[in-house]
């Protein structure tokens, strides 16, 4: 990472010497480099183009990079690129987990506990402002989350992740030891509020895409609930400079058109600011993944793990990682052979 950070900023002094990017708010910053092409949103981290993308270290909060088996620990290879033509940023992140526990409700999402379960957290800035009072009600900072179905509950006519010899429910996922990909549940939170009675959560694609795979590691395992897993997320989001809330513009997120469309109006209000993504510019940005480990009467998130090491940063645009857009990747950087 620090060799092609250095390239990297060896290359834009060379090529642009006016470039001054500011991450004096930032607790740490990466230059993430533009795709030739844009990866297929499907959870499997195969394409090419992810190849040539640096890792970016996700380890924070109390979590070992190392592999340490029990409660508490994940071990995640975090990359970040982006692209001019949609304008988006792409995530892949690969995480290997020694128990999966998504026990809070209809797909994971239900009522307020959602934070409780394995959750992929996206927290964005657009403009970088690194102010403490810029929240997920601001309209500055967004707070992205991605959950899927829960392992627990076989009536749950979403499940997704139940057992192996469940019939209750035909449509859930058995226990594999190959990865299949899941649903994943999208939300923003503070500006696109989303309920239970408001499922299913797909967003239009325009604005966020991702896609989820799992597997057990552990040809044992019987059901997926606390069985040792590897998973991958894989996610675009375009970012705004200032998103308005949905209720303040009066959507109606229970329509069943806003539904069927993403939202796809509440994405298009002029009220929005969009945000341009070209090469210089940083964009505040923490991405932290939530682990539960442990099945009980009250399952609860065991830690949180993320880029900037500092707890509460999804509610607030002050210490977060700067992404600074970086050129085109010509050349290979590193190879990624997971899976
Ligand atoms: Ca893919
Ligand atoms: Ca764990
Ligand atoms: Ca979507
Ligand atoms: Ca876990």
């Amino acid at each position: 990472m620090k060799r092609f950070i250095r390239f990297t900023m060896l290359a834009l002094c060379m090529a642009a010497p006016a470039f001054a990017q500011d991450t004096s708010v930032n607790v740490n910053w990466y230059t993430i480099p533009e795709l030739p092409s844009v990866p297929i949103i499907d959870g499997d981290l195969s394409d090419p183009v992810w190849a040539n993308v640096p890792t970016i270290p996700m380890d924070k909060n109390g979590d070992s990079p190392a592999a340490v088996p029990g409660s508490g620990d994940l071990d995640i290879i975090l990359k970040i690129a982006w692209d001019d033509e949609t304008n988006a940023l792409y995530f892949a992140v690969n995480v290997i987990d020694d128990s999966l526990t998504l026990a809070q409700g209809l797909g994971s999402t239900a009522g307020t506990g959602g934070w409780n379960n394995e959750r992929l957290e996206v927290v964005l800035d657009g403009t970088n402002t690194g102010d403490a009072a810029s929240t997920t009600t601001s309209g500055f900072h967004q707070q992205y989350t991605f959950d899927m179905p829960n392992t627990w509950d076989p009536y749950d006519p979403a499940a997704g992740l139940y057992g192996l010899f469940n019939v209750e429910s035909p449509n859930a996922l058995k226990v594999t030891t190959q990865f299949t990909q899941v649903p994943v549940y999208e939300r923003v939170e503070g500006s696109l509020n989303l309920n239970n009675s408001h499922a299913p959560w797909n967003i239009a694609d325009e604005y966020i895409e991702s896609a989820a795979r799992i597997r057990a590691t552990n040809p044992a395992s019987r059901e997926w609930i606390e069985a040792p897993v590897e998973y991958n997320w894989e996610v675009k989001i375009v970012p705004f400079e200032f998103l308005v809330g949905a209720s303040t513009l009066g959507y109606d997120l229970a329509n069943p058109a806003n539904i069927a469309s993403g939202w796809k109006s509440y994405w298009e209000d002029p009220t929005h600011d969009k945000l341009d993504l070209k090469q210089g510019i940083v964009i505040g940005c923490s991405p932290q993944q939530n682990d539960a480990d442990i099945w009980g009467q009250t399952p609860a998130r065991e830690h949180q793990t993320n880029t900037t090491g500092v707890a509460g940063n999804w509610n607030s645009s002050e210490s977060l990682t700067g992404l600074i857009l970086g050129p085109r990747v010509s050349t290979s950087v590193a190879d990624w052979s997971i899976q």
